[in-house]
């Protein structure tokens, strides 16, 4: 048996290594020659803990192979993104599933009779027939799922990622799998696959149900978020601590708010509740305005931090963290990262960005004359210390560095 995997980022690369980890020959495919050399040297090109001793395991013993062009497997695996585009009216966004199309028009001449194409990436309702209408159209000798049921030469099913960066490995093989077969029959196959990694039970449904599965999750924490989110706000107005009246509430049985913050970052709950509204915009009236609601989040603490510097004289304000989320690396739709870069363009004082997981600042902020530092040396300076992350080394910060210091923390690890 042999496994194809296309698109060797966050969820491909750590699935094709699982898998290759199993005994089961993997051939990964990716369009960037850096990323498919970088592999094939044993290496990885993407920050997730242990990954890269998993990859150089199955690379050095032959399991796992990465290449430019798709070669024949029994299955194939997309984990390609699916990011989202603004309308052409600007008011809201839609998925853009060009890279979907463009795995299929990859695939399609290798495929061969009795093969499984499952369907990894985070999609809009529709998108796996969709997907099988692509492959239809470049392989009219075969048939597939939509018009041949479950005799199909060409099995389809989507089975959404639903691993949590920072765990990826663990949450791979423990967590339960949906897996939504076009047919009865193609769910049988994707289940056999899933069966050879997965230790959390594989339910099935339907190719639509699982696609909308996978959005109401990260929709439900957006929501949760934002809810949050807003009663932060009006905590603030109402001389509140917001930390203190949530680890109240939730001590109610049925009651489980999630933490405010600075904003909703990462590359998954900030964009999958679009692809909901995106179907049904007129229904969708809860999820479009929480996700405004977490949107305006960091405009909320970039003003916070205007008035609070208005009381000094061009302070000194050290920002802790730039990451979207804590303890990772990853700056890609941060909140924290916007918010500094907004200040920086406000020139209202110094400021110094304190990132452990980072080396050198990313271009747009040092470009605005942010500077970066560790986190003693930043807070020795500083008048305003702005919490943005949730760091393992911010949480241990010795409180008595914040004495005679604004303190502005949209964690909830100062107090
Ligand atoms: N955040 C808050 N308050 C919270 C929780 C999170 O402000 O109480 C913020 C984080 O700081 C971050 C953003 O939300 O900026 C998203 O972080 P996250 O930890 O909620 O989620 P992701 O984007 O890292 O991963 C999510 C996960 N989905 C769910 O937990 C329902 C993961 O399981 C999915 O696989 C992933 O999206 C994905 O790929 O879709």
């Amino acid at each position: 048996k042999r496994v194809s995997v296309i698109g060797l980022g966050y969820i491909g690369l750590p699935t094709a290594a699982v898998i290759a980890s199993r005994g089961i020959e993997v051939i990964g495919v990716d369009v960037s020659q850096k990323a498919v050399d970088t592999i094939n040297s044993g290496k990885i090109h993407i920050v997730e803990p242990d990954l890269d001793i998993v990859v150089h395991g199955v690379v050095n013993t032959g399991k796992l192979r990465a290449t430019l062009i798709p070669e024949p497997a029994d299955a194939f695996m997309i984990a390609v993104p699916t990011p989202f585009k603004e309308t052409p009216d600007g008011d809201s966004k839609e998925p853009d599933l060009s890279y979907i199309q463009a795995a299929a028009r990859s695939i399609a001449p290798v495929l061969e009779r009795g093969n499984l194409v499952v369907l990894e990436s985070t999609s809009p309702v529709g998108a796996t027939e969709q997907l099988a209408s692509w492959l239809q159209e470049e392989r009219p000798d075969l048939t597939f799922p939509q018009s041949k049921g479950d005799a199909a030469d060409i099995k389809v099913a989507h089975c959404p990622e639903r691993v949590l960066p920072g765990y990826v490995l663990q949450e791979l093989v423990a967590n339960d799998r949906v897996i939504g077969g076009m047919t009865k029959a193609c769910s049988e196959k994707a289940i056999e696959l899933y069966q050879t990694f997965v230790k959390g039970e594989c339910i099935v449904t339907n190719s639509r149900t699982a696609e909308m599965t996978k959005l109401t999750e990260n929709s439900f924490r957006d929501v949760n978020i934002a809810f949050a989110n807003e009663l932060s706000i009006i905590c603030d107005k109402l001389k509140i601590n917001i930390w203190e009246l949530i680890g109240l509430a939730n001590r109610h049985p049925r009651v489980n708010i999630l933490n405010p913050g600075p904003g909703v970052g990462g590359h998954c709950i900030a964009v999958d509740p679009w692809f909901i509204v995106s179907s049904c915009p007129d229904d969708a009236k809860l999820i479009t305005q929480a996700r405004h609601t977490n949107d305006a989040k960091p405009h909320y603490v970039v003003e916070r931090v205007i008035k609070a510097a208005d009381e000094l004289k061009r302070p000194v304000i050290a920002c802790l963290g730039l990451a979207f989320k804590a303890d990772i690396d990853d700056l890609r739709e941060s909140p924290a990262l916007q918010i500094v870069e907004k200040l920086a363009e406000q020139n209202i004082g110094q400021l110094i960005a304190v990132e452990p997981n980072i080396e050198k600042l990313p271009d747009l902020v040092a470009s605005k004359g942010v500077a970066i530092a560790p986190l003693e040396q930043a807070l020795e300076k500083a008048n305003i210390v702005l919490i943005l992350v949730d760091h393992q080394e911010f949480k241990m910060l010795d409180r008595t560095h914040l004495v005679e210091k604004v303190v502005i923390d949209t964690r909830g690890i100062a107090t």
